[in-house]
């Protein structure tokens, strides 16, 4: 029996490939932790440029969040027992601005084994068809990998511009609208993107990449990974450190590390973990 979802809802994972919305937050504890997260911001002006390919090993918010039962609950609904956090990241879109998400299958240049990947969006402010949500094609997880280009936009959020180089029926998108505290659920090969915010107020969303203990990296290097539940009798990730404070130093050293590996990398692997800017 499923632990947070409904038998529908995971039924609906499986043939469509999201599910949304579901709440693991209150109001209060979404402004909360986008207080923590602007006030690094704020003394930090390059947090997130600093901070591009896992910063969950940096700020130890985020460290929290993905750590957060009722997410781990929903996600282990549709990844079984064990499960480890892969990457983190954020996409944010300010008020009245261009940034959009080309339409995509986040697995493309990810290099991990199989399909048994999920991201978890979680919303620090509302997210809906105005300032941009994200949109998805149900049931284009199912088409397989689909041929992408890289694009050059300014304004494509995404590092590398991946453009999915298919039709997509726009008139079948369905828009993932969200309250702050609230998250959805994507398969790693479904066909999602988002338009430019057209509002007056900042849209922000973190993504948090969930993987079963199984996954592996396949493009050469260990990568790694935090076990969040249950057991990992696989070890195809090195073990993250747990922070125990912001720009914890054994994290940072970790992390250096690790980024040091992914941009060495830079042509054959994933190096769009994390948003363009
Ligand atoms: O936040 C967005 O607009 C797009 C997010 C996205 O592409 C992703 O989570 O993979």
């Amino acid at each position: 029996m499923p632990k947070v979802l409904s038998d529908v809802q995971v039924e609906q994972y499986r043939t469509e490939g999201f599910v949304c919305p579901i709440d693991a937050l209150s109001v209060e504890e979404a402004a909360e932790i986008l207080a923590r997260m602007e006030d690094l911001e704020n003394r930090e002006p390059n947090l997130w440029a600093r901070s591009k390919v896992k910063p969950h090993l940096l700020m130890l918010w985020l460290n929290e969040l993905m750590r957060n039962p009722t997410i781990l609950d929903a996600v282990e609904d549709v990844l079984g027992p064990d499960v480890m956090v892969w990457a983190t990241g954020h996409f944010d879109k300010k008020a009245a601005d261009l940034g959009f998400v080309s339409w995509h299958q986040d697995g493309t240049y990810w290099g991990l084994s199989e399909p048994s990947v999920v991201t978890a969006w979680v919303a620090l402010t509302p997210s809906n068809r105005e300032n941009g949500c994200m949109r998805v094609i149900p049931g284009s997880h199912h088409r397989g990998q689909l041929p992408h280009m890289d694009t050059e936009n300014k304004n494509n959020l995404l590092s590398r511009g991946q453009d999915v180089q298919v039709e997509v029926n726009e008139a079948q998108a369905v828009d993932l609208e969200l309250q702050p505290g609230q998250f959805s659920l994507h398969h790693v090969m479904l066909v999602h993107g988002s338009e430019p915010n057209f509002s007056e107020t900042r849209r922000l969303g973190i993504t948090i990449r969930y993987v079963a203990a199984h996954v592996r990296q396949t493009s050469g290097f260990k990568d790694s990974a935090t076990l969040v539940r249950g057991v990992d009798k696989f070890h195809n990730f090195i073990a993250e450190p747990h922070p125990n404070s912001d720009f914890d130093p054994i994290a940072v050293d970790f992390y250096n590390e690790i980024v040091a590996e992914v941009r060495k990398r830079k042509n054959t692997i994933a190096t769009d973990y994390q948003n363009n800017r």
